[in-house]
């Protein structure tokens, strides 16, 4: 329905973009509240998306009805970054994507180096400063089949887009989060260190979550260890020890989770990574969950119960000021 009255809009000559503008102005009015500001910056214009070797405009981005990533989610990607014009961890993200790849024998038809130029570049593209950059790498066009070998070139798509976070009083007083009852997949069958385009395990724990009115959920293993949420992996504070569980207990190889691991040894915690039950979560003096979309974000409440005294804590205080100086001062220029 709404691609027709989109198809429709083109056909008559008017630009997409101008569409969405509109649409917006109306979400905006009628909501009266920042949302609808924030869109208005993103869709004011039509964004430029590269796409298999080029840039081309939003409304032209299209990807075949025969491409894996579509049919099968057969496909990897990444969620990256960028403040104060320059993209953040980016060489550990495409780092981390060519092993996604790799895991499944997918050939990226693009070097490192020409991901991480074509990343900033569609930065520069979309006069990016601050935002989000979603890097993706399908199988490509193939058959109906699910054979992968039947796809011939992998597509490479960078969409640089502005974030939308959790609302800031979220970070103040912290969020209340649940376990749900979808466990994370198995090592043997879809390994959770992949970042693949299918993403059905952790839809289905966060449709738990929004059934429960919360934004976040604990997922577990089939073991019932801690593995992570359904986009974060998660920490917690017990006197001196920072703990998050380990990448066998299924949780990603968050690139969030790296940066403030060192921040913790920086500050002298002591760090570690054993199995964690929801009975070390309900115990922990603080709590706290990581990801490049959600930054460090503290948790107060899990499956009812009171996290410490029930508000962020000294360590997760301490170490989001310092996850936030360095996200403003390293990384990728953009604008070099
Ligand atoms: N666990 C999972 C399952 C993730 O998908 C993280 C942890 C955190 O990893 P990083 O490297 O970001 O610190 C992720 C990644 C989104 C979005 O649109 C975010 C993620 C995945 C998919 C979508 O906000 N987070």
């Amino acid at each position: 329905m709404r691609s027709n009255r989109r198809e429709q809009l083109l056909a008559d000559g008017r630009p997409a973009g101008k569409l969405e503008l509109r649409t917006c102005l109306r979400v905006g009015q009628l909501l009266g509240c920042a949302v609808g500001e924030a869109w208005l910056s993103v869709r004011a214009r039509d964004m430029k998306v590269f796409i298999d070797g080029g840039f081309v405009e939003e409304h032209e981005a299209k990807v075949s009805v025969f491409d894996h990533g579509l049919l099968y989610g057969d496909g990897v990607f990444e969620g990256i970054r960028a403040y104060n014009g320059r993209v953040f961890k980016l060489k550990e993200h495409i780092d981390r994507l060519f092993y996604s790849a790799k895991a499944i024998l997918l050939d990226i038809p693009m070097s490192h180096e020409e991901l991480v130029r074509a990343t900033v570049e569609a930065c520069r593209e979309n006069n990016l400063r601050d935002g989000y950059i979603r890097l993706v790498v399908t199988r490509g066009v193939g058959t109906l089949g699910l054979n992968p070998n039947k796809c011939k070139r992998g597509s490479v798509i960078i969409i640089a887009d502005k974030i939308q976070v959790y609302p800031p009083e979220m970070y103040e007083r912290g969020m209340a989060i649940v376990t749900v009852a979808t466990t994370r997949n198995l090592h043997s069958a879809v390994n959770p260190a992949i970042k693949s385009l299918n993403y059905l395990n952790n839809i289905l724990a966060k449709i738990e979550a929004n059934n429960a009115g919360v934004e976040e959920a604990i997922m577990l293993n089939a073991e019932g260890f801690v593995a992570e949420c359904t986009a974060d992996n998660l920490f917690i504070v017990k006197g001196r020890q920072l703990l998050t569980p380990p990448l066998s207990a299924g949780a990603l190889y968050g690139i969030t989770r790296g940066v403030v691991m060192d921040l913790g040894r920086e500050v002298g915690l002591q760090i570690g990574e054993p199995n964690l039950t929801r009975y070390d979560v309900f115990n922990a003096d603080e709590c706290f969950l990581t990801g490049t979309g959600a930054e460090l974000i503290p948790v107060v409440k899990v499956d009812g119960r009171v996290i410490g005294d029930g508000r962020p804590g000294p360590v997760t205080r301490k170490l989001v000021e310092q996850y936030r100086a360095l996200t403003n001062t390293t990384g990728e220029p953009i604008y070099a």
